[in-house]
């Protein structure tokens, strides 16, 4: 029957209408240093890949070192913002005492972004630690916290005349959930009541870092920082309509889209809304409690969608749902991660095309977005994953160190460079 309607059905090529962004908008790449710089010896994860034998992050992208060359195609690519982060361990490799060769790195780095007028959003947390704070206990020790605010307090004085964007600490949730209640990074642990901890620490971090990064400019007297976290948002929806499943949506949205940006409303420490967004999560709880209303999920492949190569479903509607539900806080909103792991890099088009329609959408609809970031500009190091995934707008070659260009990258190039999403699109005609 399908295929008899199918020989009816006339396809033809049409162009669908144009999407035209602000003429002011960050468009751009994210990476984060342990992921792509290679050799971050004093990490608490270099340690731990060692350990327990997974594939070793080791020299990555080499971008510690060729972060020149890699910005210079940023900017043939038409990106005006880069999203970054300063790795802690190479600041201070031991406690209390910080090397100025890593500073000038980094002032460095920022230079040439500058140089090339490419907006720098630095963030200061992307989830590694120095090997000493892992030894004294990591985010449970409550020194953490001042130890942090001491190094941030390092970096941005170094960097504030250059830097208005501020990243304190990248996907907080994901960071507890994954260190301290999945167990599948390091410190690995499994305990609710530590990663409670760590969540209230990383909150702390955050609002002190917040106030401290204000009152530097301030005594600068350079123009007001915009400071945020990276939300990890997903799409939460319900798989059957039945009130466990409505319930266990609320609550997850609630918990770990807006927990974090609610506290950070209520005490004024939120300048703008970073958000990371890559996928949907199917709810369907098997039955009524604590664990299964946060965890719980479907897990008969209801309601296909394509998924990237890590399994992770693709779902470009959620973000402008998504968006829509950030609109009461009146705060800009920037997408600071979003992206995708394939084989196949038309995918990768289709993917980044698809959530920027809907993040188009949502604008038109009052939702100030004022950025988008693909993650990622690198192949790179995914973490417990290894170097598999492949979320590069540039492809990596491991061996030679040598970078590809993806036609994906180029396709997104035009937007970055003229503000307008044009694509071609197929039409069924009766
Ligand atoms: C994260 C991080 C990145 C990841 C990316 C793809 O969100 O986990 O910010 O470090 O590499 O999200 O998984």
């Amino acid at each position: 029957m399908a295929v008899q309607v199918a020989l009816h059905e006339k396809k033809r090529e049409t162009w669908a209408p144009m999407i035209q962004f602000p003429k002011d908008f960050l468009w751009g790449a994210a990476t984060a240093a342990y992921q792509v710089e290679g050799g971050n010896i004093h990490a608490d994860w270099w340690r731990w890949e060692k350990k327990t034998g997974k594939e070793n992050s080791g020299l990555a992208c080499c971008h510690y070192d060729l972060y020149a060359s890699d910005f210079a195609l940023a900017k043939d690519l038409g990106h005006n913002a880069h999203r970054l982060s300063v790795e802690w361990s190479r600041i201070e490799p031991e406690e209390g005492k910080f090397s100025e060769e890593a500073l000038k790195h980094y002032v460095d780095v920022i230079l040439a972004l500058k140089a090339r007028r490419i907006e720098p959003v630095v963030t200061l947390h992307h989830f590694t630690n120095p090997a000493w704070l892992a030894d004294s206990g990591g985010w449970e020790n409550k020194k953490s916290v001042a130890a942090f605010l001491h190094y941030s307090e390092f970096m941005v004085r170094a960097l504030a005349a250059y830097v208005r964007y501020w990243i304190t600490v990248n996907e907080p949730t994901i960071y507890f959930s994954h260190a301290y209640i999945l167990g599948v990074w390091p410190p690995q642990e499994k305990s609710l009541w530590k990663a409670w901890t760590i969540k209230n620490r990383l909150a702390e971090a955050h609002i002190k870092t917040y106030r401290l990064i204000h009152k530097i400019y301030k005594k600068l007297n350079i123009p007001k920082p915009s400071v945020s976290i990276a939300q990890h948002m997903q799409a939460f929806v319900p798989c059957t309509p039945s009130i466990k499943n409505r319930f266990a949506t609320f609550l997850r949205h609630q918990w770990f889209n807006l927990g974090y940006i609610d506290m950070f409303v209520r005490h004024q420490a939120l300048d703008f809304i970073g958000v990371n967004y890559y996928s949907r999560q199917l709810v369907e709880l098997e039955k009524w409690g604590f664990r299964n209303l946060a965890a719980d999920v479907c897990k008969n492949n209801h309601h296909p969608v394509e998924k990237n190569s890590l399994g992770w479903d693709i779902y470009p509607e959620g973000l402008s749902d998504l968006l829509l539900k950030l609109k009461k806080y009146n705060l800009p909103v920037m997408i600071t991660e979003n992206g995708v792991c394939v084989s196949d890099d038309s995918r990768r088009w289709e993917y980044i095309a698809g959530h920027l329609r809907q993040m188009h959408q949502a604008m038109e609809q009052g939702v100030p977005v004022t950025g988008y970031l693909y993650w990622s500009l690198l192949d790179n190091f995914e973490w417990d994953k290894g170097f598999a995934p492949r979320f590069g707008l540039i492809g990596m070659d491991y061996k030679t160190q040598q970078r590809t260009v993806r036609e994906s990258a180029v396709k997104f190039s035009k937007v970055c460079k003229t503000g307008i999403l044009e694509e071609r699109s197929h039409q069924l005609l009766g």
